[in-house]
């Protein structure tokens, strides 16, 4: 794979785009990033699954923060476990993409996991710096390596990936777009992986709380068939879909009673206990 440098109007093709960039590249010294990313130094940007421990929140009060945000960061790490249990197996010689990299987290597991080497593509320049100080800190630079370009259009080769996943990227992409890119990227037989939240196409349309949580991130979040509908367009079956409804909600309910609290969580735990929000996983395989 090449490693060409890309200037932002290579990579930034809309004017939407650019201003999805604009967030990810101003808005990243939230501390429930970057504290929870300190915890071991892998940085996510997507949420977390399972049951927490309900001591966090009892015991000493000067200590009680730093429990409940080890916690939170657990149950990310946790969730992009889930991730890669759905991505393998795979062998050290396997390439594989984490399509909206950001700070590296999802990558850096999956190569301590398979050994791969692992490509990750974000739009935010400010994330790819990141995560590439991340790797290099890491001792990974040769193995993780993260590129400022559109995962709509990588420039990588077609069919040199064995595997590639979205943790929570999907909603800032049209689907059409990304499977057939994801498609062409993929060989036959290689696996693809989404986690994501959708809309609920039996409650209707998007509801007030989804509403939110897209004007929030300055996402579009689809509708659950929208997913099926553009994968199945572009030779992505379906062989495993987890609701991770259930398993989210415990991170949203502690996140709310934490200091690192940005506001967004009772969009989520409406959206989520009202029905009108899924979080879903869905593993495919390309044909
Ligand atoms: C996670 O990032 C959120 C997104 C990638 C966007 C929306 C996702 C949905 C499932 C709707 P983050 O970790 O930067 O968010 P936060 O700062 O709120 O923790
Ligand atoms: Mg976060």
């Amino acid at each position: 794979m090449t490693t060409t440098v890309s200037t932002p109007d290579d990579v930034l093709r809309t004017a939407y785009q650019k201003s999805v960039a604009a967030y990810w590249n101003n808005n990243q010294q939230d501390p429930v990033n970057l504290r929870l990313g300190e915890v071991d130094g892998l940085y996510h940007h997507h949420y977390g699954i399972g049951d927490y421990d309900p001591a966090v929140l009892e015991g000493p009060d000067d200590s009680r923060d730093e429990r409940i945000i080890a916690e939170l960061h657990r149950l990310e790490s946790a969730q992009a476990d889930l991730v890669l249990d759905h991505l393998g197996p795979l062998a050290p010689h396997d390439r594989i993409l984490d399509a909206g990299s950001g700070r590296g987290g999802t990558s850096f597991m999956a190569n301590q996991r398979f050994g791969c080497l692992v490509d990750g593509v974000s739009i935010s320049e400010y994330q790819v710096g990141f995560a590439n100080q991340q790797a290099v800190a890491r001792g990974v630079a040769d193995k993780v390596r993260f590129h400022f370009r559109n995962m709509l259009d990588t420039g990588f080769e077609s069919g040199s990936l064995a595997a590639c996943w979205t943790n929570e990227t999907t909603m800032y992409v049209d689907l059409s777009q990304l499977y057939a890119e994801l498609s062409r990227l993929l060989r036959f037989g290689g696996r693809y992986v989404c986690v994501t939240g959708c809309y609920n196409d039996v409650t209707g349309g998007r509801s007030k709380a989804v509403s939110r949580i897209d004007e929030h991130y300055v996402c579009n979040i689809h509708r659950r068939s929208d997913y099926f509908k553009a994968m199945a367009a572009h030779r992505l079956v379906p062989v495993s879909v987890v609701d991770l409804t259930a398993l989210t909600i415990p991170y949203w309910e502690l996140r709310a009673k934490s200091s690192v609290a940005t506001g967004i969580e009772e969009a989520f735990l409406t959206a989520y206990r009202e029905g009108s929000f899924h979080y879903l996983l869905i593993a495919a395989d390309r044909v």
